[in-house]
């Protein structure tokens, strides 16, 4: 029985790779840096993404964003406000994006348009690990009110991820937050990776994190 519900989900997984390869391709081929943000509900991303769109898009750079939750379009139109195309995934009891939901709402857009795509995805700390949607990057963050152990108890989502942004730093000293720890369970699970620490509130963080992407963007691409 076991043995059976492992194969059903594995051709689940394998499709989804093969879509995500495509959706690879695509964003390879237009020339558009892909990142799919992934962390607990209520970690900030959508604060996070606010000031990212708004910043990049008044230095004059080609942005947009996909956001996923099951329900209410809540973040698209925080993320619209700051003038970027925007649209909302909807995946009702379904607790990630998967590959498919992201190719079908690119419809419409032309690609080449855009310098950076942002994929906002469902708050989530397992299930999104999982599935490829195609990014370049992978951003796993973590808020100061959470917990530095975070990355230990979920290692998948940090093991899997290119850069990972602690949130809410301006929140850090209310909340006792211990540094050298959240830095030594990161890097635990994913040695050596990036980190970069913002508050969205404040914006304190931003213009080092942003001032990374764009010089990401000049370096030779591997798909
Ligand atoms: N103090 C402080 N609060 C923040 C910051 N960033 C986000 N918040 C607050 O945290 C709460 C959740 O922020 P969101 O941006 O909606 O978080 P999210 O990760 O997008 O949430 P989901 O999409 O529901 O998973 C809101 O009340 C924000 O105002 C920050 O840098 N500092
Ligand atoms: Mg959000």
């Amino acid at each position: 029985m076991n043995t059976r519900v492992l194969e059903i989900r594995k051709g689940v997984l394998n499709k989804n790779d093969e879509l995500a390869a495509k959706l690879r391709s695509r964003f390879a081929e237009a020339g558009v840096i892909t990142l799919n943000l992934v962390s607990s509900p209520g970690t900030g991303k959508t604060a996070f993404l606010e000031r990212t769109l708004r910043c990049m898009r008044e230095a004059g750079h080609r942005v947009a964003a996909l956001v996923g939750d099951l329900e209410t379009d809540n973040d698209a139109r925080r993320l619209a406000a700051s003038g970027a195309p925007v649209r909302q995934i909807n995946t009702h009891r379904c607790c990630h994006l998967e590959a498919a939901m992201i190719s079908e709402h690119l419809a419409g857009w032309d690609l080449s348009d855009l310098d950076y795509l942002f994929i906002e995805n469902v708050g989530n700390l397992v299930c999104p690990a999982s599935y490829d949607l195609g990014e370049k990057l992978r951003i796993a963050m973590l808020s100061v009110t959470e917990g530095e152990d975070k990355p230990l108890k979920y290692p998948g989502m940090f093991n899997s991820a290119d850069v990972a942004i602690i949130t809410k730093m301006d929140l850090a000293e209310a909340c006792d937050f211990d540094r050298q720890s959240a830095y030594d369970n990161i890097d635990a699970v994913r040695p050596g990776v990036r980190i970069f620490e913002v508050s969205a509130k404040h914006g304190a963080g931003m213009t080092a994190w942003i001032d990374w992407l764009l010089q990401f963007r000049t370096l030779p691409q591997v798909s």
